[in-house]
């Protein structure tokens, strides 16, 4: 149950403006009625759902409420949460480690979190018993390759990196290079999310996807694409970009904590079928939690102890 809790916890402004809104709606409401699921359907759309699965739902579950004959608003909210759980269906991703080593490119625009997921994902693996080399393939930002040592010596990885600058095909070369060679079980590469050059990130990315190829013929074995959720529908426009020149096999939303958009999941997942094998909710190296749709909505639906309490007391005190 604390599992839930800190989820739900670090979850909270999605639940109060997706969730929540709808419950309130609900609970407010005498009637099923054509005025309810239009009033739903406006705070579905302004939640970051996406509209086209906003429209479904409220679609689909105007057409479930008339077959399965529901009278109180208060019976709708279940409905709502399976609408959620079916648009999610097969969005969950673990990743196989099916040859060895296991490489990783992880992609994104700067800022999303692309380091920190690194260092976190590395520090998961480390404890499985794995062996990980974290490689600099950003040569472009001192800062960048120094955040990027700092966890991979708090996660127990080893670090591989270039003078700044350097080639970053050249950098992937030498280190897949090194890591096929001594047995690594994992390599997970950083890559920039600008170049200072004039130079296109994307051609770039996929240079990067050659040069591995001529080291281990079948890497990368997984394109993970870092999204911030606080950039809302903006992640979107990202994952179509990058998708378009190097195929993604998977995504990790971070900053799911502190935001109110966290309904971007469903969005994204809904548009591009894209699996979610990650969500990132705070700081900390434990803060990385492999992807469960249902413990996700779960958390998203589970009533808010502090609200019900609060409400406890209003109501005896009147
Ligand atoms: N609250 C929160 N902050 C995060 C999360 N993931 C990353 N960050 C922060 O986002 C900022 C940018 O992260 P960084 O890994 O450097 O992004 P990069 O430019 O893509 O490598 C840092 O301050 C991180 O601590 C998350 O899940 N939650
Ligand atoms: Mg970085």
């Amino acid at each position: 149950m604390k599992f839930f809790k800190k989820l739900q916890n670090r979850l909270k402004k999605t639940q109060e403006t997706f969730v929540n809104r709808v419950d309130t709606l609900f609970k407010g409401k005498k009637t099923v009625d054509d005025e309810l699921f239009d009033e739903m359907e406006a705070i579905l759309i302004q939640s970051d759902l996406g509209v086209t699965p906003a429209l479904d739902i409220v679609e689909d579950m105007r057409k479930q409420a008339r077959e399965r004959k529901v009278r109180e608003p208060g019976q709708l909210l279940e409905l709502f949460k399976e609408e959620i759980l079916h648009l999610l269906e097969g969005s969950e991703k673990t990743y196989a480690f099916s040859s060895s080593p296991f490489v990783f490119f992880v992609i994104g625009v700067n800022g999303v979190g692309k380091t920190t997921t690194i260092g976190k994902l590395g520090w998961q693996y480390v404890q499985e018993g794995k062996r990980v080399m974290i490689v600099a393939g950003d040569t472009f930002r001192a800062a960048a390759v120094e955040q990027l040592q700092i966890w991979a010596e708090r996660a127990g990885c080893t670090f591989f990196s270039k003078p700044m600058n350097t080639d970053p095909s050249a950098v992937i070369y030498e280190a897949l290079q090194k890591a096929d060679k001594e047995g690594f079980d994992c390599v997970l590469v950083d890559t920039a999310g600008r170049l200072h050059t004039r130079g296109n990130l994307l051609d770039e990315l996929k240079k990067m996807n050659r040069v591995a190829k001529k080291v281990i013929p079948d890497a990368p074995h997984e394109v993970v694409i870092v999204l911030d959720a606080s950039t809302g529908q903006n992640a979107l426009a990202q994952v179509k970009t990058f998708h378009e020149h190097l195929p993604l096999t998977g995504m990790v939303i971070t900053k799911l904590d502190g935001t109110s958009k966290g309904g971007i999941a469903v969005s994204l997942y809904h548009d591009y079928n894209i699996p979610i094998s990650h969500i990132g909710i705070g700081e900390e190296v434990e803060d990385l939690r492999e992807f469960s749709a249902k413990d996700f909505v779960e958390a998203l639906f589970l009533p808010d102890e502090n609200k019900t309490a609060e409400k406890q007391q209003a109501d005896s005190s009147t």
